[in-house]
């Protein structure tokens, strides 16, 4: 008992000399971690008026290259740290029985289905989608909206620089430019989720019974 209070006065001791100095800054410390989030710009460079986006361009300047190439079925976000699977369309062009889903075999398929094939990849058993990372998920609608370059349209996707519009291979292969997955269940109802357009950047959030295609990320925050 009595070393239990020797202890105590030694804690109590050590709390009252490090003082509101230690916490105080360790705490300001966090807050200013946590505080922002910055937003990256939104890609639009040409101007209709003085004060619209392209004239401020504001947010968060893209890095050149904007992509890169890992040479392993990869492609990093240099913007985001994000990394995607170079093939775009994995499902139609490597495993199309995969998808039973309305029109089999075009790679869209319902948001359940995603997210199983998903876990294929990650299990080794869709090896064919170039990668073995075993940490795959579906994008949350944020991180699917990165992707997008507003200032392009049909599909609104930078190349590997950055500096131009999307090309097949430059750097992603497969791209379609209709709606695909994000993680993201709408708030509206919870049999539907969040999908990006990547002809334009639309995001609508169908039923999950819908089909839609499916581009797995991985690391981030
Ligand atoms: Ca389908």
């Amino acid at each position: 008992m009595k070393r239990m209070s020797l202890i105590c006065v030694f804690i109590f001791g050590l709390v009252l000399s490090c003082g509101v100095a230690c916490f105080g800054e360790s705490n300001a410390a966090a807050v200013k971690k946590n505080s922002f989030a910055p937003v990256e710009r939104t890609g639009q460079t040409k101007s209709y008026a003085t004060g619209d986006d392209a004239d401020l361009k504001k947010g968060v300047t893209w890095p050149n290259p904007r992509f890169t190439d890992n040479g392993d079925g990869t492609v990093t976000d240099n913007l985001t740290g994000l990394m995607w699977l170079k093939n775009a369309n994995c499902i139609q062009t490597k495993y199309p029985g995969f998808d039973n889903d309305q029109t089999a075999g075009d790679g869209m398929v319902t948001w359940q289905h995603a997210l199983d094939f998903v876990v294929g990849i990650n299990a080794g058993t869709y090896t064919a989608c170039g990668s073995t990372y075993t940490d795959w998920r579906l994008p949350n609608v944020r991180e699917l909206q990165s992707l997008i370059n507003f200032g392009y349209y049909n599909p609104a996707l930078s190349n590997t620089a950055g500096t131009g519009q999307w090309t097949d291979g430059n750097p992603f292969i497969g791209l379609q430019l209709s709606y695909y997955w994000s993680a993201t269940t709408a708030a509206s109802s919870q049999h539907k989720a969040w999908d990006v357009r990547m002809r334009n950047g639309f995001i609508v959030f169908p039923l999950k019974s819908s089909g839609r295609y499916v581009w797995p990320v991985r690391a981030g925050e």
